[in-house]
């Protein structure tokens, strides 16, 4: 019992790690973007809303657009190729989780999918489908 919990502490130290890596990440892609002579304003360390103010609540809900390339016939699990994640990842093909797994229902691979992940699990809670290309 006790084992288990020291684990679950050092992964989701690990993933917190891992987020606030990327959150640097992202500030320093921010930063090299920006025009010169931003002068001496001083950027906030964290910067994780640097990018666009989202609609969504920030607890661990980020939202992403990718192409999907695979779906799951029973899970309705999802590979996507999906965009950078702002604060969350870079772009890549990756698998996830669906729920519930009718959200999948109807998508194609090759459709353009915008769509809501929950951090906490890696699991998509929403599908937008934004066009078919297939
Ligand atoms: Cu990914």
């Amino acid at each position: 019992m006790r084992l288990s919990i020291i684990r679950l502490f050092e992964s989701r130290g690990a993933v917190r790690a891992k987020l606030i890596l990327l959150a640097i990440l992202a500030t320093l892609i921010g930063v090299h973007a920006e025009p010169a002579g931003a002068g001496d304003t001083i950027e906030r360390p964290a910067g994780v809303k640097v990018a666009q103010a989202e609609p969504q609540e920030p607890q661990g809900i980020f939202q992403g657009i990718g192409i999907v390339t695979a779906i799951g016939p029973r899970t309705g699990v999802l590979t996507i190729h999906h965009e950078d994640i702002k604060g969350l990842m870079p772009g890549m093909i990756m698998t996830f989780r669906v729920s519930p797994p009718a959200l999948s229902a109807g998508l194609r691979p090759g459709d353009k999918i915008e769509f809501s992940l929950d951090a906490r699990n890696y699991t998509i809670t929403s599908v937008r489908l934004i066009a078919r290309t297939k």
